[in-house]
């Protein structure tokens, strides 16, 4: 098994988008939670191609193409975070910050919330404050998450908490925030209500913020 999980981890990193989908087909065939699939092969191989990419080894063409074989599985694979048929606990905006086109990560955060019994309102990716704002008026949720992974479009989720604050509506909602830049403390300075470092811990904090039992 452990073979297999290293062999899809490869054909993520070299971008063989159906190889990559053929092995997680065969896995789900075999009763393989798609949780430990992404945690063990997907999310591991995107940070291999990070590293290559830091280090100048790939480019940005290598960068997308292991970024379609993800999505290629994740296709599968999202569906199955998602239990259906629960009442929704509460309500969630959920984007990527503007100018930021990274969304595997918060697809990933938005599917777990799901699956935890959240209605999701998903705004996609380069999503601007004033969006934001816009949904939170006409949609009325109790949290909003924004996710971001570049250093440079983290400044973009306090451009939104302001933009939120300045419209009146930030007492009305919750603000988590993540992403692989992120920290605690970068949370705290701009002034939202949560950060959390990955999907699984996304949700307590999500259920914490919003007084909903573990
Ligand atoms: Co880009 N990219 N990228 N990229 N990319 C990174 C982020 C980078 C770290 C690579 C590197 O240099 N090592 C680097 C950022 C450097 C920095 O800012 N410090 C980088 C760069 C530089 C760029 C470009 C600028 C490259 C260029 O054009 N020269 C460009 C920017 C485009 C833009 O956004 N304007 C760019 C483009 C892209 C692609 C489009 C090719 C593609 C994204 C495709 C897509 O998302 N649809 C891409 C990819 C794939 C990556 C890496 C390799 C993988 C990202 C990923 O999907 N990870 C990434 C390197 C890396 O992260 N190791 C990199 C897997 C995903 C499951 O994890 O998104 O972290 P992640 O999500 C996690 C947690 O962070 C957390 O939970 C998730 C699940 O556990 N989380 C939340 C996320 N959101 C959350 C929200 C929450 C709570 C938790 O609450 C609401």
């Amino acid at each position: 098994m452990e073979e297999t999980f290293v062999e899809l981890r490869g054909k993520v990193i070299r971008g063989d988008r159906d190889g990559a989908r053929a092995i997680v087909d065969s896995l789900l065939e075999k009763g393989t939670d798609a949780q430990k699939i992404i945690g063990t092969s997907l999310i591991p191989a995107m940070d291999t191609v990070g590293e290559k990419f830091e280090k100048n080894e790939f480019f940005l063409p290598e960068l997308l193409v292991a970024a379609r074989a993800m999505e290629n599985c994740m296709e599968v694979l999202q569906p199955l975070l998602v239990k259906g048929g629960v009442k929704p606990l509460a309500t969630a905006v959920i984007g990527t910050v503007k100018g930021d086109l990274h969304d595997i990560g918060k697809n990933i955060v938005a599917a777990m919330l799901k699956g935890a019994g959240f209605e999701i309102i998903d705004l996609g990716k380069d999503v601007a404050p004033e969006k934001f704002a816009a949904e939170i008026k006409s949609r009325k949720p109790s949290l909003v998450g924004m996710s971001a992974l570049l250093t440079t479009t983290m400044r973009a989720m306090k451009d939104t908490i302001e933009v939120i604050g300045k419209k009146g509506l930030r007492g009305d909602v919750k603000i988590l925030v993540g992403g692989a830049p992120l920290t605690e403390s970068y949370a705290a300075d701009i002034g939202a209500d949560g950060y959390a470092p990955d999907a699984a811990q996304a949700v307590r904090k999500a259920r914490e913020l919003l007084g909903i039992a573990q």
